[in-house]
């Protein structure tokens, strides 16, 4: 056995640049390197999902003179391979001593003192950052294809996740980049995915939810985020139209990069759910709907597309005996790959029940939920009663809308504009908003 030191360093980032050459130079002059290399799951529930996946990044590392072996770290902290290598010397740069990685930096040093190692900060490499040159590749590194790809690679990497309505250009930059930090865990969150939902494509349009916006027109709004994003998209496809069109659709989102369609089992003229039972809502025929979904499955030419069957039983008041058996119909003849449970009840105690039953009869196939009027439940509550992705369909719209009348009231009633000046973004920051 060698008598060296040993160095354990952890990697999680995508892109190296002389920041990490430096430190694993600085690590290697202590000892033999091994480098910790976060796996996919471990990057994405902290921050953005890799670019790379685990075993390119592994390549480049493997290859490296200073580092002599790469092993997994599969969580954000370091518990288990330190307790596993017992290395003599952890090293990282100093940035890490302020910020939401101070958590884990504490926990590091106490686990080092357990046994007499040390950590070792490696002054900071100014100028260079992670992730500037992340944001930077990130847009020329997503190709259709991997766009697309993205929503099925991340419900593998991810427990849950959460996506947002994005309707336009703006709202989709805003759903792409908005972040807040999650000290306790040492995380960034962020929205997993956008929702182009169709009540808010049509009301921004001035125009009722009842797919009255045709294709073409819902395409145009998917281009437009698309040309600004990089984020996966789930497409509100309503009842997916007609049986004999739904094929088309399929591929032409496909195409596009789209990485889900849901649509719902409807039939008729399409009512906002929301509406509940005070619109006629009339629901397909279970094995008929099964049927378009199955027509669609066979027009698929990827296999990283999804097809997603929305239950309309609950919004109907059929009750969740309906919503499971239809469920199952659209999974086991129609071969749907996930289910949409919509509700519009306050308590979501249908939502609960639904879940447990479906739960039980599978734990494979995910499960979207929207909870728009049962909002006291926590994202993570919904998670934890087994929904795979939880959506806020229509927020962006909801918040909008009022600010905007609010202003057009006010500069009618001072018959000038100054008294709505303290609320509105300054021209200059809107000017600075998009980046040429
Ligand atoms: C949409 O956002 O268009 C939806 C969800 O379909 S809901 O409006 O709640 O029916
Ligand atoms: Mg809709």
């Amino acid at each position: 056995m060698s008598n060296r030191k040993t160095v354990y360093v952890a990697i999680s980032s995508d892109i190296l640049h002389r920041g990490h050459l430096n430190v694993l130079e600085q690590a290697a002059r202590l000892g033999e390197v091994t480098v910790g290399l976060l796996t996919d799951s471990a990057i994405a529930t902290y921050k953005r999902a890799p670019l790379l996946d685990w075993e390119t990044r592994e390549a480049t590392i493997a290859n490296m003179r200073q580092v002599s072996r790469v092993v997994p770290q599969d969580t954000l902290s370091y518990a288990q391979n330190i307790r596993d290598f017992r290395p003599d010397f952890v090293v990282h740069g100093d940035d890490w001593r302020t910020g939401i990685q101070s958590v884990v930096r504490a926990e590091v040093l106490n686990l080092l003192s357990e046994y007499g190692g040390e950590l070792v900060e490696i002054p900071h490499t100014v100028g260079v950052s992670g992730t500037d040159l992340e944001a930077a590749f990130r847009p020329t590194a997503s190709t259709t294809d991997s766009r697309r790809a993205q929503l099925r690679r991340l419900l593998k990497m991810k427990p849950w996740l959460r996506a947002i309505e994005a309707s336009n250009g703006l709202s989709a930059l805003i759903v792409e980049n908005v972040k807040v930090d999650d000290p306790e865990n040492g995380a960034v969150r962020e929205y997993d995915a956008m929702w182009v939902s169709s009540l808010c494509d049509s009301t921004f349009k001035g125009k009722p939810d009842t797919e009255l916006v045709d294709f073409t027109s819902r395409l145009r709004t998917i281009h437009d985020i698309m040309e600004v994003s990089t984020k996966p998209i789930i497409l509100d496809g309503d009842t997916g139209g007609r049986a004999e069109h739904f094929p088309h659709m399929i591929r032409t989102l496909e195409r596009v990069g789209v990485s889900a369609v849901i649509i719902e089992d409807k039939t008729g003229l399409k009512q906002n759910s929301l509406f509940g039972t005070d619109a006629v809502q009339t629901l397909d025929d279970p094995r008929e709907f099964a049927i378009k979904l199955n027509t669609g499955k066979r027009a698929q030419v990827s296999d990283d597309f999804m097809i997603i069957a929305r239950l309309e039983s609950l919004i109907a008041g059929l009750g969740v005996d309906d919503a499971i058996m239809r469920a199952k119909i659209y999974i086991e003849q129609g071969g749907a790959d996930g289910i949409m449970i919509h509700s519009r009840h306050k308590d979501g105690e249908e939502i609960r029940e639904f879940m447990r039953r479906f739960r039980e009869y599978t734990t494979e196939i995910p499960v979207i939920v929207v909870p728009t009027t049962y909002n006291h439940i926590p994202e993570s509550e919904l998670a934890e009663m087994g929904a795979s992705i939880v959506i806020h369909a229509n927020h962006l719209l909801r918040s909008a809308y009022p600010a905007m009348l609010d202003t057009a009231t006010r500069i009618l009633e001072n018959g000038r504009s100054l008294e709505v000046d303290d609320e509105l973004m300054s021209i200059k920051d809107v000017l600075k908003l998009i980046p040429e």
